[in-house]
């Protein structure tokens, strides 16, 4: 029972400083003391190095950070797979959502057929041409599939990292109009907050967890922690009224845990600057301890 630790300092993927202090803030929340108590051998990697966003300012595309995004990725790739090679889990911690490009890159070498969960307010879909932003954390699963600016998609040196049918989004509640084609293009799952309102997040997880686990051998999950409400999420850059809440989090990774599909997860999108007294992120080692396992009795 190991889990190495990698934590990625980034806040290129978007404009909003101070998401780059989520590893820390994590770790002062008493991230490794809780995984510890379960049970779990913790290996903390320390954080993969990030340029400096003033090196790296450029306009050559519209894609902001483009040339430092890629640097990052490509290291963060190469620490998820070493954790990989070694035989533990890796439990990688964000940083804005740009991340998940280096960590899919990371990870998915491992997987015939990798399974993706992203728990996130937004689909992360957007492209080059239909980014309303040119922030690349709206980017990550978009890559992933093998959609998106070339440098990025072959991060790790092979791609897509991920098939659309192995993909399950939850929590949606904002969407670009580019992003609802591709979902429309691809038939990607999705439970918006319509669906958990309607079904209940039990039911909600229990599809889901049926549905990323049919025909693959290893699921990621990616969690945004805007996909919560910002009742209970508020240090998050892109906060989106009407939810996850806190209650339904840790349904949703009970049920993951009781599942035992997850292979690799990570936390993102914390930014103690706009947090309230480091409550996002002591929120988010909340559920990375009901995800593995912790219980009351
Ligand atoms: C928006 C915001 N859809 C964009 N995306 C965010 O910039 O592409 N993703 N915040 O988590
Ligand atoms: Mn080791
Ligand atoms: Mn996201
Ligand atoms: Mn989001």
């Amino acid at each position: 029972k190991n889990i190495g630790i990698l934590g990625v300092p980034m806040d290129l993927g978007q404009m909003r400083r101070g998401v780059d202090m989520g590893p820390s803030a994590m770790r002062y929340a008493g991230l490794i003391e809780r995984l510890e108590n379960i049970g779990y051998d913790v290996e903390d990697h320390g954080d993969v190095e990030i340029p400096q966003r003033e090196k790296v300012a450029s306009t050559e595309t519209n894609l902001k950070n483009l040339q430092g995004v890629i640097e990052a990725s490509t290291l963060l790739a190469n620490g998820v797979d070493k954790i990989i090679e070694d035989g533990h889990f890796p439990l990688v911690l964000g940083g804005d959502h740009s991340i998940a490009i280096g960590t899919l890159a990371g990870v998915s070498k491992h997987y015939k057929n990798l399974g993706v969960i992203w728990y996130d307010a937004h689909g992360d879909l957007n492209t080059s041409d239909t980014s309303p932003s040119g922030n690349i954390h709206g980017m990550p699963l978009a890559v992933s599939l093998g959609i998106g600016h070339e440098k990025l998609k072959d991060i790790g040196g092979y791609g897509p990292k991920v098939k659309p049918e192995n993909i399950v989004i939850i929590g949606a509640r904002s969407l670009d109009e580019g992003e609802r084609e591709l979902i429309r293009e691809k038939g990607i799952k999705v439970y918006t907050m319509h669906e958990i309102d309607r079904m209940g997040m039990s039911k909600v997880m229990e599809e889901a967890i049926e549905y990323v686990s049919k025909d693959t051998d290893g699921v990621h999950l990616s969690l945004d922690l805007d996909g919560l409400d910002p009742a209970e999420a508020p240090g998050v850059g892109t906060p989106v009224l009407g939810g996850i809440s806190y209650r339904e989090s840790h349904l949703a990774m009970e049920m993951l845990e009781e599942a035992k599909i997850i292979t690799s997860a990570e936390f993102v999108e914390v930014n103690p600057i706009l947090d309230d007294k480091n409550k996002t992120a002591t929120c988010a080692v909340g559920l990375v301890g009901s995800l593995f396992g912790e219980k009351l009795i």
